[in-house]
This record gives structure tokens, sequence and C-alpha cells, in this order.
């Protein structure tokens, strides 16, 4: 169970922060961040998650690209909702400061001092982003990122089996976007 309210004042936050941004597929930023919230409320369900862990993990589904994308500080996290909610947020931010290939690696690590309700927002995002790819990416592109999916379910898949297992069929059914 989780608390109706709070993924309300998340989800508008959030809706408020993104503005008219996009996702690659050109539609509303807001579905992205839904997607990953109700994979993460339907492994909060599967796993019986208490209500505080749950709230924490769905706020932060929702909120977990506004650092990142937005103007939105750790300041207006901690003051708006909580200093778990802002430190789970600040831990899923890529670090703009280092190399694109250090930048996940590092992320991970992070992550992996963070609780279990915050590192499962990192397994359903790499879910929601393992649909068909954007025309825009090459082969390439595609080989690296389903690489890269496999090395983030093998640091995280202790969060939750649930994810765990959904991204592991995901990857494997990504197979047929490699050529
Ligand atoms: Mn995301």
């Amino acid at each position: 169970m989780f608390t109706q309210d709070k993924y309300q004042k998340a989800l508008n936050f959030a809706a408020k922060a993104h503005g008219e941004q996009k996702t690659t597929n050109e539609l509303p930023y807001i579905t992205h961040l839904t997607s990953v919230a109700m994979e993460v409320m339907h492994a909060c369900e599967e796993s019986k998650l208490e209500v505080k862990k749950s709230d924490i993990a769905i706020s932060v589904a929702l909120l977990h690209d506004t650092i990142e994308d937005t103007e939105i500080t750790y300041d207006d996290l901690y003051t708006e909702f909580s200093a778990e909610i802002a430190e789970g947020v600040e831990a899923l931010t890529k670090d703009s400061t280092l190399s694109k290939k250090d930048q996940m690696a590092e992320s991970i690590n992070r992550l992996l001092t963070q609780p279990y309700e915050i590192q499962m927002v990192k397994l359903a995002d790499r879910i929601v982003n393992l649909q068909k790819p954007p025309k825009s990416w090459d082969s390439l592109k595609i080989l690296n990122y389903h690489k890269e999916s496999k090395f983030i379910l093998s640091c995280l898949k202790n969060c939750n089996l649930f994810l765990s297992k959904r991204l592991e069929d995901k990857i494997n059914n990504y197979i047929v976007y490699i050529k």
C-alpha cells in the first residue's frame, strides 16, 4: 500500500518542474515519470513493501529526473519533501562533471549506499527505457545500451525480486533491436 495524497503531491511537483519537456519519443515527459512510478508501484504491491518505504520509492520515481533535467535542486526537494527523498533523487542524478563513460558507474556506486527503495527506481527507469529505441539511435548506441542495462541489473538486482526479473526479461527482449 501507499499514500494517494503523497503520489498526487509528487506528480504535480514533477509535472510543473518538467514543464514542456518531451521524451525521446516526443511524448510529454510526464509519461516517462508516471511509467516509472507505475513499475515501482507494481513492485511495491507484489513485494508487500511497507507504506513508508513504498511512499518514498513512488515519490522518488516521480521526481527522479528533476535535479538532472530541471531547475529543481537538492534543497528544493529537501524543503518540499524530505531528506530521504532529496538524497534518493540526488543519487539518481548523473554527475555531469564526469566523462560520459564514468557517469553510470559513479552513479551506481552512490546508489549502492542508498536503501533498496531508492535503488528500485533505477531498475524501473531502465525497464521503461528499454522500449523500442528512438529512430535516431544507431546500432552501436543500441548495443551499448543493452550492455549498460545488463551492468545496471548485475549491480542492483538485490533491491527487488520483481523489478530485477522484469528488467531481465526486458533486456532479453531488447535483443530484437540489435542488428
Ligand atoms: Mn528517467
